[in-house]
Order: C-alpha cells, then sequence, then structure tokens
C-alpha cells in the first residue's frame, strides 16, 4: 500500500484559498422532467439499501431467474442477486432488438477521417449473435477469458457484447497500450483468444495494432487463435498467422445469425480491466454480471437524465472503465442511443469534438476535467463556431475538476443552460458513486456533491474515525454496492491487502477529500503512489521499474506534480550507473522508452539526473519531498533522511530549469 509519505498530509484541516460561494440549484423546467424530482430515493434506500437496489434490479433489468437473496455480505466478500439468472448482452441488446427500439440507433460511430456507421439495435442484435458464434466456432467456452486491443471501432462493443452473451469474460487492453503492457494483461488473465485490427487511427497516422499484439503473442502460449479487424487495409502492414489469425469480415461472412444469450448466474464474471495500484504490477479488477450491470444502468438513467429520443456521448475510451460503464454497458442496458468516436479531439481542427455535437445534435456530453482545460486552452473561439444548443446535461469525470474550468464548460459549453454532473467513481466501484442527480442537486463548481442513493462515502482519518467538516481525511465507502468489484483476478489475498486492510470491513478508496458543512464532498485526489495523468491512472512503481530496465538506470523515483492542463505530470528523478553521462539525449531517450515500455500517457514530462535519491533511514523513497520540489513548496522536514544534501542538489537543478524557461 502507500508508503505513507502521501498520506500524512492529507489529514490536516484543509483551508482552501477561496471558499466556493457559488450555487447552481436545478432549473424549475430541468426538475419538471427529470426522471428523480426529489428525495425519495435516497430515504427509500436509508429505510432499506437492499429493497432499495432489488425494486430497481426488478424494473430496470430483464432476468432468466429471479434471485433468492438480494446480498450475501461476508467482508470484504459480496454476492449480489444470488441465484437470478441473466445476460448482459440480451439486456443490452434482444430485449431493445425486440420492441419499438429495433430500428432506433444503438451505436451511432464516427471515424476519425470523418467516416461514420449507424447501427441500429436491430443491426446490433445480428452482429452481436453473429460474433459470439465466431468466438465458439474459435473454440471459446462460457468461462474461457478473451483479451481485445482495439480502437475505438464499433467491433469493439460488439466483441465485448458477444463474450458476454457466451459467458467468456472480456479483457480489454486499451489501444494506447505498447505490446509489452498487452503482455502482461494477456498472460495474468490467461486469455484463449485475442481480438485486434490491423490498425488504428491517430491524428492522422496508423498505431499498428496487429504489429504490437504479433510482439506480445511470442510471449503469450494460452492465445489459440486471433481476430483481426480490418480497418486500415494495406498500409497497416498486418501479416496474419496461418492456422491462428482470422480476419472479422471473413468469420462474420459465413458466421450464422442465431445465437441465444446464455443464462448466466448473476455472480458470472463479466469482464476484468487492468488497472494501475500502488504496486508495478497491474490488477485484474473483476466485475460479474447481476449487480454490474444494474449499478450502471441505473445511473446511467439518473446521473445524466438519460431519455429515449436523447443522443448521448460520453468523450472516453472503451479501454477505461468509463468506456465499459459510459459508452456500452449503461447505455445500451437503457436502449439508448451512444455516440462513439474515434479519433483524437484535436484533428483535423481544435473544434473537432463541437463539430460532432452539432453534427449529431448531441444532447448529453460526458467528458474530462483534462479535455475541459485544453479546451480552455485552445479558447472559446472554437467552441463559439458551432451550434450547441442541442445540449442539455453535461458531465465530467476523471479528475478533480477545478472551479474555473468547471464555469467555463458551464458557460461556454452549456451557455448557463446545462446542469453539470461532476461524477466520482473509480475502475474499482464499477459505478458513479458520488455525483449530483440533475433534477434534485444543486451544484457547487468542483465538488462531486453527494452520494449516488444507497452509497455511504465518508472521510475519516488515520485512525478510521469521521473527520469533522473541511477537515481533509481519507475518502471511504461504507457500505456494499452492486457493482463493486470482487476480487483481483487471481490475486484475492491483494484484494483483501490493497482495500480492506487499513480500515477493516471498510472500503479504502486510495483517495484524499474533505467534506463541506452541507455534507458535500471535495475529492483532492490520490493519497498512494498512483499518478492521474489526464483521468489515466499510472502507478509510480510501475514506471520507476520500467526506467530502472533501462541499462543506464540505477535507479529512479517517479512523482506526480502538478500541471494546470493534465491535472498532474510525471517528473523522474534518475540516478545513472557508473559509466553513463547525463545528457539531453539520455533524458530524450529514457522519455521515449517509457513511452514504448508502457504507453505515450506515462511518457515523464521531464527527467532530473541526480547523483542519489532523497530517502529515510528505512530507505523509503521520500516522493513527497520530490514532490514539494516540483511544486513550488517550501520543503518540510528533511531529518529523516539519509543525506540531506541530495535533496538540496534536486532543488537546484529544479530551480534552474525554471529560471531557463
Ligand atoms: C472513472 C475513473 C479513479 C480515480 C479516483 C480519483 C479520480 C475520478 C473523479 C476523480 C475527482 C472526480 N476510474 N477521479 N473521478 N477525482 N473527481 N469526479 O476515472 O479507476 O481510472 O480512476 O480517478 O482519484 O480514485 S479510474
Amino acid at each position: 500500500m502507500a508508503d505513507g509519505d502521501g498520506a500524512a498530509r492529507t489529514t490536516s484541516v484543509v483551508e482552501p484559498l477561496l471558499v466556493e460561494q457559488r450555487r447552481f440549484p436545478p432549473s424549475p423546467e430541468f426538475r419538471e422532467h427529470a426522471w428523480v424530482k426529489d428525495r425519495t430515493p435516497w430515504e427509500e434506500a436509508e429505510r432499506d439499501f437492499e429493497a432499495f437496489w432489488a425494486k430497481h434490479a426488478e424494473a430496470e433489468l430483464t432476468w432468466f431467474r429471479k434471485w433468492d437473496r438480494v446480498l450475501e455480505w461476508n467482508a470484504p466478500w459480496a454476492k449480489w442477486f444470488i441465484g437470478g439468472q441473466l445476460n448482459a448482452s440480451y439486456n443490452c441488446v434482444d430485449r431493445h432488438a425486440q420492441s419499438w427500439r429495433r430500428t432506433k440507433a444503438a451505436i451511432v460511430w464516427e471515424g476519425e477521417p470523418g467516416d461514420s456507421r449507424v447501427l441500429t439495435y436491430q443491426d446490433l442484435h445480428r452482429e452481436v449473435q453473429k460474433f459470439a458464434n465466431v468466438l465458439k466456432s474459435l473454440g471459446v467456452q462460457k468461462g474461457d477469458r478473451v483479451s481485445i486491443y482495439m480502437g475505438m471501432v464499433p467491433e469493439l462493443p460488439i466483441a465485448m457484447l458477444a463474450c458476454a452473451r457466451i459467458g467468456a469474460p472480456h479483457s480489454v487492453v486499451f489501444g494506447g497500450f505498447s505490446s509489452d503492457a498487452l503482455r502482461d494483461r494477456i498472460q495474468d488473465a490467461e486469455a484463449k483468444v485475442l481480438i485486434t485490427q490491423d490498425g488504428a487511427w491517430r491524428r492522422g497516422s496508423i498505431v499498428p495494432l496487429k504489429q504490437l499484439a504479433d510482439k506480445a503473442l511470442t510471449e503469450c502460449p494460452s492465445v489459440e487463435k486471433v481476430v483481426v479487424v480490418r480497418r486500415i487495409g494495406d498500409a497497416a502492414e498486418a501479416t496474419m498467422v496461418e492456422g491462428r489469425d482470422y480476419w472479422w469480415h471473413e468469420l462474420m461472412a459465413t458466421a450464422d445469425p442465431v445465437c441465444p444469450a446464455e443464462p448466466l448466474d448473476a455472480e458470472h464474471p463479466l469482464y476484468i480491466l487492468y488497472t494501475s495500484g500502488t504496486t508495478g504490477k497491474p490488477k485484474g479488477i473483476l466485475h460479474t454480471t447481476g449487480g454490474y450491470l444494474l449499478g450502471v444502468t441505473l445511473t446511467t438513467k439518473w446521473v445524466f437524465d438519460l431519455k429515449d429520443d436523447d443522443y448521448y456521448w460520453c468523450t472516453a475510451d472503451i479501454g477505461w472503465v468509463t468506456g465499459h460503464s459510459y459508452i456500452v454497458y449503461g447505455p445500451l442496458s437503457n436502449g439508448a442511443t451512444t455516440v462513439m468516436y474515434e479519433g483524437a479531439p484535436d484533428w483535423p481542427e481544435k473544434d473537432r469534438y463541437w463539430d460532432i455535437v452539432e453534427k449529431y445534435r448531441i444532447n448529453i456530453l460526458y467528458t474530462s476535467p483534462t479535455f475541459i482545460r485544453t479546451a480552455m486552452k485552445w479558447g472559446t473561439e472554437w467552441p463559439a463556431k458551432h451550434d450547441l444548443s442541442s445540449l442539455r446535461l453535461l458531465g465530467t469525470v476523471g479528475e478533480p475538476i477545478n472551479p474555473e474550468a468547471w464555469m467555463w464548460y458551464h458557460e461556454h459549453i452549456g451557455h448557463g443552460r446545462c446542469p453539470i454532473v461532476d461524477t466520482w467513481w473509480q475502475t474499482e466501484t464499477g459505478m458513479i458513486m458520488i455525483t449530483p442527480l440533475p433534477g434534485v442537486v444543486t451544484t457547487k463548481p468542483g465538488s462531486a456533491t453527494i452520494p449516488f442513493p444507497g452509497v455511504v462515502a465518508d472521510v475519516v482519518d488515520e485512525q478510521g474515525n469521521s473527520c469533522p467538516p473541511n477537515v481533509g481525511g481519507y475518502l471511504v465507502l461504507k457500505r456494499p454496492w452492486p457493482a463493486m468489484l470482487r476480487t483481483f483476478w487471481g490475486d484475492p489475498d491483494r484484494y483483501v491487502k490493497t482495500y480492506w486492510s487499513r480500515f477493516p470491513g471498510i472500503y479504502f478508496t486510495g483517495d484524499g477529500a474533505r467534506r463541506d458543512e452541507d455534507g458535500y464532498f471535495w475529492i483532492t485526489g490520490r493519497v498512494d503512489d498512483v499518478v492521474n495523468v489526464a483521468g489515466h491512472r499510472l502507478s509510480n512503481i510501475e514506471i520507476e521499474s520500467t526506467l530502472v530496465a533501462h541499462p543506464a538506470v540505477a535507479e529512479a523515483a517517479v512523482i506526480g506534480r502538478n500541471d494546470p492542463i493534465k491535472g498532474q505530470a510525471i517528473s523522474a528523478f534518475v540516478v545513472l550507473k557508473a559509466g553513463y553521462q547525463p545528457s539531453e539525449d539520455l533524458k530524450h531517450e529514457l522519455r521515449e522508452w517509457v513511452a514504448e515500455k508502457i504507453s505515450p500517457i506515462a511518457r515523464p514530462a521531464d527527467v532530473f539526473f541526480t547523483a542519489d535519491l532523497p530517502k529515510t533511514r528505512s530507505a523509503k523513497i521520500m516522493r513527497r519531498l520530490l514532490r514539494d520540489i516540483a511544486e513550488g513548496r517550501v520543503l518540510g522536514d528533511t531529518t529523516t533522511l539519509t543525506d540531506p544534501a541530495v535533496i538540496a542538489e534536486i532543488k537546484k537543478q529544479y530551480e534552474e530549469r525554471e529560471a531557463a524557461e
């Protein structure tokens, strides 16, 4: 877990420099038409939270068999809807394809080069069934894992839903990850099949996904078959291995279009998604079927106040949990129209998102604070060029949003008309946990406001006691919720240790927070060794290990420092091996090394060479001190350091660089 040095600074009275006074109550018109108009759901959940979830499980999902018991809770092991049977693919596709929604757009896809596709629920039903049969023909059986390494193309949700249909847990690996990262995740999941594509478009150039996959597969003996979507064509230079690799379109051409959804136990694994934790090894977060689907279905409906005629667009990549829950499962389970975009926000121009909003008349937009801050930097002229009057609700996720960015979003995108939902949650929680419901909760710029009905969150001190108002502490969750992770894939001990050991029986989020006098939560960010760059979670230790794997590097420390756009940026402090000299070339090489080994997201913004790293007498790297330097704070106590001169030297380098810029 955390080495403790980051944690220490959260349990103190936080005195906000500027107390946020602005309040945005829901407009009477919005409230009148909202799914939730008053406090009833919170009251119901308070009276009997199991009955609350059971009521909505009945109303929102279609079950093949009703459950016998709502919850079995042997902390930290949860089972929801025991004895119940359902299928996520059936809930997301079949039940809509068999209703008046059959001709409604399910997925509206915008390609980076400007090509587009619309799949109605009927189309999706056919494609999902066909691909489920393809998977079966490749030997995939219930319980087998399928890894997916793709960009944002419609075949990705089709593949996920096909896996769900036959009970084969999918493990989507973000298409921006390196072949090493892919290899580690395939190995951990012991996937039988990999689905990928020849290449993906990124700002007009090609990411050669198949070539990267081939490299990973040289060390993945579990993978028997590979399915390749043809997105690019010859330019991707994908080569096919006879007997192992198959083109998606060739298999689909002859696939049987009928494949009934398998009735699965509510606790049947739906997917594994890897996320960064406090140690180098990524953790396979396991989500199961019934509770997860209920959590994402109800939050999608209530938080976004989603209606049948809405065009809903979440700009995340499906490779992250936000895409799983709020591009694929939540919206489709609701029978919504979900928009997906393949490319970058500044391609071909800095108004691509606003162009898409205008083109499709988007009603609900869900994006990240990093994107909002970037758009602020680009200037108001870009959104001003477009008709954004279709928007009626805006959302954010992934990092704390600063009040200035919130206000900019409110004014320049929402034109003062749209409620903003700042949603706090994690890969682990599966569903949105702290959020306004837009028809009821008055918002304050920068606060994720209050827990979703049925969720109990608190801010506690080192001993686990609730902190008084405005005192910072650890954000914890005190009651099980249906979409919670069930374990780490293949590592139950670490699941217990990571989340449930600091405060026994209570879920430790890894975030710091305070709660104000109105009970509103203000999330301050991670208190453990996790960096959050543009809403993407990275582990300090994983990046350090990667740096140390470079022949020139003896030791490395990595911290996330404040960054005005990305929330945090990575600073690396590197001790070289004897015989290596610091140089600009070597800095560049190390930055590229990390980008290649992990992902361009992990590429350090700055690299500092130092003779030694600041360490405590118990040999722990004092990342807190490095952070203080990087963020220009006065250095605290350095007496526990083995060699205080080390830190003075690093500080000098930092200041020299600042002066040079
Ligand atoms: C959905 C997602 C989780 C971490 C979480 C926080 C941070 C997410 C907010 C936020 C402040 C928010 N999953 N985080 N949402 N911080 N306000 N609204 O991002 O597993 O990738 O990251 O992200 O630190 O622990 S995640």
